[in-house]
């Protein structure tokens, strides 16, 4: 069966009917669901459990609410309620009763009475408990009486961070303009709010920065905080906590004080007062993430203050309100240093200065957001702050709206690195999940991961529907950064295209292998920043023009007679010591660095050997050609997939493939006879 989304809208949730054999398997069970308790939030369950089995099945469904205080009467087959409440009534049908952690759930069908319990100790865990009910049913590996499942997610804090600008532009948006419609707000609230609210819920991410971090002080007017409320409320009903990204000049540029200094009483107060104006208009208000002291935005740095000055003053602000105070580790600054170690030398001495409900968000790489890079190497050095990740779903460097490339192998690759932090067994993951044990509040610790959104008000939400494929697969990641990227865009495709276990593995071998294609057109063995000024798209290797060296793309490859790439060693900038010894020495030595970061850490000479036998001079090429040719049959595989999906949604695939293998051919083209100009002259 063809499955059918007009226009790409309904994402990984549409119901199309499974079929008819595993509808046989789950009618009996989805019969007659039972929700325990009433709370917007379980509302929201009852509606998607309710969409999701009438759908799947297609067959309506009606659903039975109680709340928690009565006796259920009749006969049920799905139950769905917090622990406390059913072990009132069911305690006799379930043997064993799990701590289930935090936002997590338990799946567990009694054998006995044959009724499927959704259990959980909070109301986010019902929710994602629903979304995972979709999931198992769209598997044609589940058997549902077989079911006892628990999972919680590892990370507190899963978040998207929207570079969406007040007049309704997207910094690095390539899927039109905001979704959020200031104009009409507060009073009006689109349809399509709930929508992306829904998708968030059902990848289990429960924090959203709406506007973006090079931010208007506006934000903060009365105006705007009436609007962020109305948003902030719906989305709560989803189990989403809002947050926004506040410029830190604001007391001077808003309120109209004299400066913004943190350590200002007068500054101190402006802060606090706005912070109630917030939660009086927004109790389930999440907190602030500031860009400060970064590309022009103001901060500390003005007044003599440093990076935690600002922080914490922010976060004292927020603390009575169990605020939290995300802080941006992407710095660079003007100096001598190597861009690749600012980030780090501006935070890395503050390590232990940060209060609790501070958290320092990390992009990912040291330089930012490159096809791939090494790990920031703050990962494997603060020992006493919480470190939040950032990854970028927006695909800024990686070919916009226009590249088909599935980015979960490389965020999987990033947190599965081991920083090698006080010995082996660090992976970053851990190291997100694990925070320092400063306890926030009601024992909770900080822990946290964000990406930038690629969604905007295209009919598609994201410029295309393979696009959305990463938007489904950073929340999953979030919940569980262990999950294979594999397992995930399984799950995405039969969620979107089809349940055919062979075209599902088809789709899943057209994807396989965009990530290592893109990288190789593009950035090849640990190049980087060799795209375009300003838009970053397509390659311009040659430029040199920007005022300051490190917007030069000259400055990142440093091509010349004898070599390409830069040296980080400790002849060089000594970067590789800002990482844990054992890795630092990994590499810093030309024959143990892995060569997919080989030019970021060296400067190889054109007749260095590598592991394929070929001289960097050969392998270059070899790999630029291979990335092309790598999408080229991408194209074609999808070519084959032609009246085996829905054909709309097909070509519009198309589409997009026919401008990447362009945009590969262009790479190779530009790149190629560059490079080769300085190896010619040896
Ligand atoms: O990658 C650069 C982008 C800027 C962005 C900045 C940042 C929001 O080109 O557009 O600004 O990073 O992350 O702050």
């Amino acid at each position: 069966m063809i499955m059918k989304d007009p226009y790409g809208y309904g994402l990984w949730l549409d119901c199309n009917p499974l079929s008819s054999e595993v509808q046989n398997l789950w009618r009996p069970i989805c019969a007659s669901p039972l929700i325990i308790g009433r709370s917007p939030l379980l509302d929201r369950a009852g509606e998607e459990l309710k969409r999701i089995c009438s759908g799947l099945l297609d067959k309506p469904l009606s659903l039975t609410f109680i709340d928690g205080g009565s006796k259920p009467e009749g006969s049920f087959s799905l139950i769905l309620g917090l622990q406390k409440d059913i072990k009132n009534y069911f305690s006799e049908d379930i043997p064993t009763w799990a701590g289930i952690k935090d936002e997590g759930y338990r799946f567990y069908f009694s054998k006995k009475t044959e009724r499927l319990y959704i259990l959980a100790d909070s109301e986010r865990g019902l929710l994602y408990g629903v979304f995972t009910l979709k999931r198992l049913m769209e598997d044609p590996a589940t058997l549902p009486v077989n079911l006892d499942l628990l999972e919680s997610p590892k990370i507190r804090l899963r978040m998207l961070n929207h570079w969406d600008n007040l007049d309704g532009s997207i910094e690095r948006g390539y899927a039109g303009k905001t979704l959020w419609k200031w104009a009409e707000l507060p009073a009006t609230l689109d349809i399509r709010y709930s929508d992306y609210a829904r998708a968030l819920a059902s990848v289990g991410i429960n924090a959203t920065v709406i506007n973006n971090v090079n931010t208007q002080p506006e934000i903060l007017s009365e105006e705007y905080l009436k609007k962020v409320a109305a948003l902030a409320k719906l989305f709560s009903s989803w189990g989403i906590s809002t947050f926004i990204s506040v410029n830190f000049g604001s007391p001077r540029l808003l309120g109209g004080l004299k400066t913004s200094d943190p350590l200002a009483p007068e500054v101190i107060a402006w802060w606090e007062r706005k912070v109630q104006e917030i939660y009086a208009l927004s109790p389930n208000f999440g907190g602030f993430l500031v860009k400060a002291d970064s590309e022009g935005q103001p901060g500390p740095f003005a007044y003599g203050r440093n990076h935690a000055d600002g922080a914490n003053m922010l976060a004292r602000a927020l603390a009575p309100h169990k605020g939290i105070d995300v802080w941006r580790a992407f710095v660079y600054g003007h100096g001598e240093e190597d861009r690749a170690k600012m980030g780090y030398l501006n935070f890395k001495p503050h390590d232990g200065d940060f209060l609790p409900n501070v958290a320092v968000q990390v992009k990912n790489g040291p330089i930012d957001f490159q096809p791939r890079e090494p790990i920031s190497p703050i990962f494997g050095a603060m020992e006493e702050t919480s470190l939040f990740m950032e990854f970028q779903i927006a695909q800024e460097y990686l070919g916009q709206g226009n590249h088909i490339v599935y980015l979960a192998p490389m965020w999987k690759e990033v947190l599965a690195f081991d920083t090698e932090q006080g010995g082996l067994g660090k992976p970053v993951g851990k190291t997100l999940a694990e925070p320092p044990q400063k306890a926030l509040w009601e024992g909770e610790l900080h822990s946290g991961i964000a990406a930038v959104s690629n969604t905007g008000d295209d009919k598609n939400w994201c410029g295309s529907r393979f696009h959305q494929a990463n938007w489904y697969a950073y929340g999953r990641l979030a919940w569980d950064w262990e999950l294979d990227p594999a397992v995930i865009a399984k799950e995405w495709i039969r969620g979107t295209w089809t349940r055919e276990t062979a075209l599902v593995e088809e789709i899943w071998r057209f994807m396989d292998g965009t990530w290592e294609a893109c990288i190789n057109y593009m950035t090849p063995l640990g190049l980087m920043h060799i795209m375009r000024e300003h838009h970053h798209y397509g390659p311009d290797p040659a430029f040199d023009g920007a005022e300051r060296e490190d917007w030069r793309n000259t400055y990142y490859h440093r091509a010349d007679a004898e070599g390409l790439g830069f040296n980080r060693t400790r002849t060089g900038s000594a970067m590789v010591d800002l990482y844990a010894p054992t890795v630092a020495e990994r590499f810093n030595e030309l024959k143990t660095c892995p060569e997919d970061y080989l030019l970021f850490f060296h400067h190889v000479p054109w007749n260095y050997i590598l592991s394929t036998g070929r001289s960097l001079r050969d392998e270059l090429v070899h790999r630029y050609s291979e990335g092309r040719k790598l999408i080229e049959a991408k194209q074609k595989a999808w070519q084959a997939l032609k009246g085996k999906v829905d054909n709309d949604a097909w070509k519009e695939i198309a589409a997009k493939l026919d401008i990447q293998v362009a945009d590969a051919e262009e790479w190779e083209t530009v790149c190629v006879p560059y490079f080769l100009a300085f190896a010619n002259k040896e």
